[in-house]
């Protein structure tokens, strides 16, 4: 896939949403990216995605995120769907312990298909129905250090979180980057090749100067 240069950012991330159907996926999608919520949302049939540009460390990052079904008979081809991504927000409702049950599904899903870089936060979404809630924070926060995730609670509905949960993952990202590329830089000038040569990555995809990391590994 074509690296397409442009000129209104430096970095470009691709995240992806997973969880199971009626989390929250969507509007937390369209609250982050539109401001907007949906007490009525469809279920999501195929692929969709949103942007949103914003600054991270005195970057210009756009995030492109991408949504899809939770339901398994909606959901697109998984391997297209994955690949290319550096961050993932898996989301479970806090109302409801059989999608925080399916979150090791959800993760060896990752596994198989995403790059093993991958920044994952964990999100307990409607937050705001705090008087419905059917397992503790604390159960996630486990879960969530035995898996080396972030985690935080959100709501969609509210506003809560989300800002904070989608600039945690860009920073975390960006700062992967930023160390693998400075290694590289490192390693380069070690072995006294001048400065200005190749910076590889490796797998997370992710080019320096104005390029794209949302391609193809
Ligand atoms: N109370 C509350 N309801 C929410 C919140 N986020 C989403 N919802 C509601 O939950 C329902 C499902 O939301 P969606 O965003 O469509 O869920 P989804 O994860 O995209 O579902 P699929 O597309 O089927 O995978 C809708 O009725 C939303 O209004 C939230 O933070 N709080
Ligand atoms: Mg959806």
């Amino acid at each position: 896939m074509a690296y397409k240069v442009d000129q209104e950012y430096d970095y470009l991330f691709k995240i992806v949403l997973i969880g199971d159907s009626g989390v929250g996926k969507s509007n937390i999608l369209s609250r982050f990216t539109r401001n907007e919520f949906c007490l009525e949302s469809k279920s999501t049939i195929g692929v969709e995605f949103a942007t949103r540009t914003l600054q991270v460390e005195g970057k210009t990052v756009k995030a492109q995120i991408w949504d899809t079904a939770g339901q398994e008979r909606y959901r697109a081809i998984t391997s297209a769907y994955y690949r290319g991504a550096v961050g993932a927000l898996l989301v479970y409702d806090i109302t409801k312990r059989q999608t925080f049950d399916n979150v090791q599904r959800w993760l060896r899903e990752l596994r198989d298909h995403a790059d093993s870089n991958i920044v994952i936060m964990l999100a307990g979404n409607k937050a705001d129905l705090n008087h419905l809630r059917s397992l503790p924070a604390e159960d996630a926060q486990i879960l969530a250090e035995k898996e080396g995730l972030s985690f935080l609670e959100t709501s969609a509905l509210e506003a809560f979180n989300i800002e904070k949960a989608f600039q945690a993952i860009l920073l975390d990202i960006y700062h992967i980057i930023s160390r693998k590329a400075l290694a590289a830089q490192e390693g380069a000038s070690s072995n006294g090749l001048p400065h200005g040569t190749t910076i590889n990555v490796s797998n997370l995809s992710a080019i320096r100067n104005k390029a794209t990391c949302c391609t193809a590994n």
